[in-house]
């Protein structure tokens, strides 16, 4: 039975590529399925209409409500893989009950759905003069199920990871009156400032060439670049410049890379893009459940900042809720219990979908009693377990950790004669961001992507003893030491050339001997971690050359950690101008745009980071004493 049933299953998509929805059915129905298959094209406010499948559960005793995924990334991917008849199985983790009617639509431009397809498409206003954007698409897609869908009580949800997460964000800049619950993953909030493109200014090219050339070759299916090499941090070295090395592989097609090549500092179009700053006088506050990785690889800065945008209108504290786990980017809809050498005693991601995540839904969207959830749930790595609070970050003391001489790291300021570490930072050998072949991001790719997904919690032994990484370390800590929050770094570091990268990674020191487990013994795993173009450090919006030769400071933020260093643990910073090759390199001489560097603005620098009781640099921990 179930082999006719893959069969005619099978058969029933062979020539799903070739027709439009309207042309065939997306999938035969069964008599066994538990759910019914509805295929609409929901008219937008300017004519185009948006291909959106619904899978409504069979057996209903009365209305339900909605709830709907905005996706670039192929609606009709929904069935995957499996041949089932049952919503459980087909939806997996993501499946919320039997309570809901699921919808999912291609965006604009994408898969099946009519209109241009323009990547994280600007919010009307001085870049987009239409009269639509994905606030208004959500608008209009929202006001159709209502209005027309068999079987809605009325009441939209929408929810997404990641590039879905800033779409479901879109929502809710302009909430239709029906939209009643919202669960951005993940999401991409602010993609200068750490999330996707640019970690605060050092851009991802790499990683923005991969992504671009896999979604825009073709708007109906994904297609990989084919790498000549193994390695990329091979393949990339030598090349030159994002638009040398990486430009001249791409054409009309991929219209998002002049965008990101036009606009490398953090100028009007990317705030426009920013989605907190969306939120400044919001109609009204939707419950919101925003859900963060500590260990998000690729959109590391969206949830906490999009959940901050909206707290301070949640006067009464309880429609603007975080979930903080120790996961990578979506792992809360994957096993939760371990991440790379990192082991959490539990299934981390399968606890919040059954405590947090569907009593949220259940009581947003379907009448079930309030579940009183408390304001933010973290789970707190080191300790391996989870902490409630009223608001984030739950902890605003600022203590700080200094460099000191000789490698040392204390919480007393160095000595006025403390020096600086030296080492010099040289284009042609980068320091890489994972220990190598670099497998870059290929979601087809098994071994990419289990290397893409943990590299944040890769022991950093792997670059221990490069002279162009330099290291700091306390002695073992006699307590435990918990940090809630931000880390706030404040370097003083010193250049020969006119402008440089710095990479700073605050690192937790396992014991030499792990009497429970000796393959961690010793391992150096990076609670948080950035990177800070220089040229940024007067102003984001106007880069500016360094003055070489002289101890400057700069300033800037770590992503959120929840974290308990053990006693017998050590603390550790290493500091380093390159990270390889995720980010493109910094030429470190003056260039007006790193984009189009010319090959022979890359020379190599001497930098100084100064530990001095007059030049001192620092960390800035927001160590929380209250917890027991
Ligand atoms: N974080 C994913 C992504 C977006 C843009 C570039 C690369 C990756 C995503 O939004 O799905």
């Amino acid at each position: 039975m179930l082999l006719r049933l893959i069969a005619v299953f099978c058969l029933a998509l062979i020539p799903l590529r070739a027709l439009h929805a309207e042309d065939a059915p997306l999938r035969a129905a069964f008599p066994e399925d538990d759910f019914t298959l509805s295929e609409y094209r929901i008219p937008m406010r300017d004519g185009v209409e948006l291909y959106t499948l619904v899978l409504t559960p069979k057996g209903a005793t009365g209305p339900l409500p909605v709830l709907l995924e905005r996706t670039p990334y192929d609606a009709s991917d929904v069935f995957g893989s499996r041949a089932t008849t049952q919503l459980a199985v087909m939806r997996g983790t993501e499946f919320a009950g039997k309570e809901f009617i699921y919808a999912f639509q291609d965006i604009r431009g994408r898969f099946r759905s009519g209109g241009e397809y323009a990547m994280y498409r600007v919010p009307r206003g001085a870049f987009n003069t239409s009269n639509t954007d994905e606030t208004t698409d959500a608008w209009d897609t929202i006001d159709w199920l209502v209005k027309k869908l068999p079987g809605n009580n009325g009441k939209v949800g929408i929810w997404g990871t990641s590039y879905p997460g800033w779409l479901a964000l879109a929502a809710l800049r302009d909430p239709h009156p029906a939209l009643a619950a919202a669960i951005p993953f993940n999401p991409v909030v602010d993609v200068w400032k750490s999330d996707d493109w640019f970690h605060w200014g050092a851009f991802r090219a790499m990683y923005a060439f991969d992504y671009i050339f896999n979604m825009e070759t073709d708007n109906t299916a994904y297609v990989s670049y084919p790498y000549a090499d193994r390695d990329l941090y091979t393949w990339l070295l030598g090349k030159g410049s994002a638009v040398r090395a990486l430009g001249g592989l791409l054409d009309q097609r991929h219209e998002m890379w002049p965008r990101l090549v036009q606009n490398p500092a953090y100028g009007p179009y990317w705030k426009d893009v920013a989605a907190d700053r969306w939120f400044d006088t919001p109609t009204r506050v939707v419950p919101t459940l925003h859900v963060h990785g500590l260990f998000d690889q690729e959109d590391i800065y969206g949830a906490p900042a999009a959940y901050a945008a909206m707290e301070r209108h949640d006067a009464a504290n309880d429609a603007n809720f975080l979930a903080i786990g120790p996961w990578f980017h979506g792992q809360q809809f994957r096993e939760g219990t371990a991440l790379g050498p990192l082991d959490f005693d539990e299934d981390t991601a399968k606890r919040f979908r059954e405590d947090v995540m569907l009593p949220f839904l259940r009581h947003a969207l379907a009448g079930a009693p309030d579940p009183h959830l408390p304001p933010v749930t973290a789970f707190e790595t080191g300790r391996n377990r989870w902490r409630h609070f009223t608001a984030w970050p739950a902890n605003n003391d600022k203590t700080s950790l200094y460099l000191q001489p000789a490698g040392g790291l204390a919480f007393t300021a160095p000595p006025r004669d403390g020096g600086f570490a030296e080492y010099v930072s040289d284009p042609a050998k980068p320091v890489p961001y994972v220990q190598r072949p670099v497998l870059g991001v290929n979601y087809d790719d098994e071994e990419s992507i289990a290397q893409w997904r943990s590299w944040l919690t890769q022991d950093q032994r792997f670059v221990d003893g490069r002279p162009d990484v330099a290291t700091w370390q306390s002695p073992p800590l006699s307590d435990p030491l918990t940090i809630r929050g931000a880390p706030q770094v404040v370097l003083n570091a010193e250049t020969t050339g006119a402008d440089s990268d710095w990479v700073v990674k605050l690192i937790d020191v396992f014991p030499g001997q792990d009497p429970e487990d000796a393959a961690r013994s010793g391992m150096e795993i990076m609670i948080a971690a950035n990177i800070f173009r220089g040229r940024y450090r007067e102003s984001l919006e106007q880069p500016a050359p360094i003055k070489a030769n002289r101890a400057l400071e700069y300033r800037f933020p770590l992503p959120e950690t929840n974290h308990t260093f053990l006693p017998g643990h050590r603390l550790m910073v290493q500091v380093q101008s390159s990270w390889f090759p995720l980010y493109d390199l910094n030429p470190q001489t003056w260039v007006s745009s790193i984009m189009d560097a010319p090959p022979e603005a890359y020379r190599a620098a001497r930098q100084r980071i100064h530990t001095s009781a007059a030049q001192p640099s620092r960390i800035e921990l927001p160590v929380d004493r209250s917890s027991p």
